[in-house]
């Protein structure tokens, strides 16, 4: 077992392989749900939760041919493309998020990759929102090392790429860019000093393989990312993806599960399908180790579930909010 740090006797491992996930995964659910919530509550405090909201600072029209996306160009799923957001209105719905309680503001570009001149604007938008007092993440698409190191002196705290999925997956979903791009980019990323955010989505039809896959890909990368969003397809009518076998809610609870396990660490985050899970569902995903959430009515294009039903959700579990760095 190669380890590279010990805190609270958790042993974080970057050498996962197939059969010991496929048979985490496997277990009785009882089983996994224990496991899983005791390494979680030996790393994290179980009643916090970060809270991160989302916003499109720039979007549709974008190239790429991802096919869970609405704001691909190449498919008609009825949205307004809109150009890079003005200052002052990133700086008011960064405003609004810290006032309904988030510590961290996302900012999402449909981009496949940023002109240097958009991440010198990205770069003052960062500025704005820290100035504020929130942490800051961004998601732009592939960089290069030079833009990687503008983001970092421009003092961004995280920066999103998702893997999204298996590698072996990952071709029936998206042609226009490879595994090895997003790996790329994330390991400049993670050279620049910036924060990690990577994960990827579920119900896409990959299998469970892929799901053991996906979550090995990260674990096995050379430093966890501090955050792994978890997302469950929002299908949206128009993209290929739609129409998509739905997942098995009990087989996304699991899929947390493992996450926390492999990446006891990170803040694992129940992302993107909020809006079809049930409070008894989330309430499931909180035991058994997720420990972050995006708040707030809107994802990036698509609905979230309201401010005050997740407020009341949290006051029914006994939920806090988590304080804005990372543990
Ligand atoms: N364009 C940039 C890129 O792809 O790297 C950044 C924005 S992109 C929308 C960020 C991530 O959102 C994708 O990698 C994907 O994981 C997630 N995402 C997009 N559409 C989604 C959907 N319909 N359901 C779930 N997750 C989705
Ligand atoms: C992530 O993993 N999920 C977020 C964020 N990173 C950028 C995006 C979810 C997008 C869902 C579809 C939409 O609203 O457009
Ligand atoms: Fe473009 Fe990102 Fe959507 Fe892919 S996920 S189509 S790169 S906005």
């Amino acid at each position: 077992m190669s380890a590279d740090s010990m805190n609270n006797n958790a042993v974080l491992r970057h050498d996962w392989q197939l059969d010991e996930v496929n048979a985490l995964f496997t277990q009785p659910f009882n089983d996994l749900l224990f496991q899983a919530h005791t390494v979680h509550r030996a790393n994290f405090d179980p009643n916090e939760v970060q809270i991160s909201s989302l916003l499109s600072i720039k979007t549709g029209s974008c190239s790429e041919d991802c096919g869970y996306c609405p704001q691909s160009a190449r498919y008609d799923s009825d949205l307004t493309p809109e150009a890079l957001m003005p200052m002052d209105e990133v700086l008011k719905a960064a405003q609004n998020a810290k006032d309904q309680g988030a510590s961290r503001f996302c900012m999402g570009a449909a981009w496949r990759s940023p002109k240097d001149k958009d991440v010198d604007r990205v770069v003052e938008m960062v500025k704005g929102v820290k100035a504020m007092g929130m942490e800051t993440c961004v998601t732009l698409g592939m960089l290069t090392d030079e833009q990687t190191k503008t983001l970092k002196e421009g003092g961004l705290d995280y920066y999103n790429h998702n893997l999204d999925t298996s590698e072996d997956y990952y071709s029936e979903v998206i042609t226009t860019r490879t595994y090895q791009d997003r790996l790329d980019t994330l390991g400049r990323v993670r050279d620049a000093g910036i924060n990690v955010c990577c994960g990827g989505i579920v119900g896409m039809g990959e299998n469970e393989t892929d799901r053991s896959k996906l979550l090995i890909e990260l674990a096995n990368l050379p430093k966890h990312p501090e955050s792994v969003p978890i997302n469950m397809l929002v299908q949206v009518e128009g993209t290929p993806l739609m129409g998509s076998e739905s997942l098995d809610p009990l087989m996304f609870i699991r899929m947390i599960a493992v996450a926390r396990i492999l990446m006891p660490h990170s803040r694992v985050r129940l992302s993107a399908g909020r809006n079809d899970m049930s409070d008894e569902m989330q309430a499931m995903c909180f035991f058994t180790g997720a420990n972050s959430i995006f708040y707030g009515d809107k994802l990036l294009t698509t609905d979230n579930p309201m401010t005050n039903s997740d407020l009341a959700l949290f006051e029914r579990l006994g939920v806090r909010s988590a304080g804005s760095s990372y543990a």
